[in-house]
């Protein structure tokens, strides 16, 4: 790599951050178990704290994402949940309502039928604002598993207008620097609509609903053959690209780790902002945030894992020739364009990170250094013993 290339990297690492999800550090299962992990946080306290290690040992994973009814118990305020997270050295992210996990939702939230369902939902959604300006947090990341299941159970029309109507009352309910997040999800737990099913739907809700109003990518929420660079590159083109839930997935919404199954995806997703950030000189902000379900690793070290190769993926799409590309592009040489993405993917970026984690006083190898660090072995002892205290125990089966 010459002078400017290594330059260009440290610039883009100076600048690439990663949000971490509250609920990634908790037991989390699939329909058919969750199988507990002595380590695994219990309650938001244990979660600040397992990503204030990540953090410590990356060094560019500042915030923490927090769903509402999994992480905000009664006799918490919020500020004192800022004040604890600012103990473990993170600040709170982008703030989750839960629109999903309560009995009146059977047929929806704010796309239900029934009055009482969409007024609980609307009310959740106007406290989760709330929340969000105590916290000091500028973004609401809504996800709603409203659908329907067999053909003709919906009036999909109906359904669509409700859900405008209700996040527009949170819309006005934002502050000027907040923002919500709209996150659409083709299937499941629906399997025969899902009210904000895709990409296009989102984009035209969000327009609906007003211009605090941006669309979040969740990666596993897509089609196995969709491509979801060109869905980035359209949200860019039109400013409406919010943010990121970054994982990977094999069939559906597997929530593996992000770039487990295709890094090359996940790197031509980074080249499609680097590149527009290149071609209009116009760096959008992005929130980046990983959003996992580690159901058999072990959740902190799956973290770090994951933050380091999203570090290392967004650092090879900084080395993609740009001007280069774009003369290529125009020329229709798609071979020699082709290569200025090959290229820079299967280069070895590692001695530039190394540099940048030596400048920025983390570990050289950040998962090595928390496996010594002990933390895992002393927190599951505690922890352990409290889930065992707290009655904690059974693996929470399917039926
Ligand atoms: C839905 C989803 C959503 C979260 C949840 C934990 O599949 O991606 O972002 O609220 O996972
Ligand atoms: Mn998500």
């Amino acid at each position: 790599m010459n002078d400017s290339e290594v330059k260009k990297v440290h610039q883009a690492l100076d600048s690439f951050q990663i949000e971490t999800p509250s609920w990634g550090f908790a037991d989390t299962g699939t329909r058919f178990g969750k199988f507990l992990q002595d380590a695994a946080a219990i309650d938001i306290k244990d979660k600040l704290a397992d990503a204030g290690q990540v953090h410590a040992f990356t060094g560019f994973c500042p915030t923490v994402a927090v769903h509402i009814l999994w992480d905000f118990p009664e006799d918490q305020s919020p500020s004192e949940i800022a004040k604890l997270a600012q103990k473990y050295g993170v600040r709170i992210g982008a703030i989750n309502p839960n629109l999903f996990q309560d009995q009146i939702y059977k047929y929806g939230s704010i796309c239900n039928r029934d009055q009482s369902a969409r007024a609980a939902a609307i009310d959740h959604l106007l406290a989760s604002a709330d929340l969000a300006t105590q916290i000091g947090s500028e973004l609401i990341a809504i996800w709603l598993a409203d659908g329907s299941n067999y053909p003709g159970q919906a009036n999909i029309r109906w359904r669509k207008s409700a859900m405008v109507d209700a996040l527009h009352k949170l819309h006005e309910k934002l502050n000027p620097n907040q923002q919500m997040l709209v996150e659409y999800k083709p299937f499941e737990p629906a399997f025969y609509h899902t009210d904000l099913g895709d990409w296009g739907m989102a984009y035209i809700v969000c327009k609906e609903v007003g211009p605090k109003a941006r669309v979040l990518v969740d990666t596993g929420h897509h089609y196995a053959s969709q491509n979801i660079e060109q869905i980035v590159a359209w949200l860019l083109d039109t400013g409406m690209l919010g943010g990121f839930h970054f994982n990977d997935r094999r069939y559906a919404d597997d929530d593996l780790t992000f770039a487990s199954i295709d890094p090359y995806q996940a790197f031509r997703i980074f080249h499609e902002i680097l590149y527009f950030d290149w071609e209009t000189g116009h760096t959008p902000r992005i929130p980046y945030m990983i959003d996992q379900s580690h159901i058999d690793k072990p959740k902190i070290e799956a973290m770090i894992q994951t933050a380091v190769i999203a570090q290392e993926l967004y650092a090879k799409a900084a080395l993609v020739d740009h001007e280069k590309l774009a003369k290529h592009q125009k020329a229709n040489e798609q071979i020699d364009a082709e290569e200025c993405l090959r290229s820079a993917f299967f280069s070895d970026i590692r001695p530039v990170v190394l540099e940048w984690r030596q400048r920025h006083n983390v570990p050289m190898d950040p998962l090595a250094a928390f496996r010594e660090s002990g933390y895992e072995a002393r927190v599951a002892k505690e922890r352990k013993l409290r889930r065992a205290d707290l009655g904690l125990v059974g693996s929470g089966s399917y039926a």
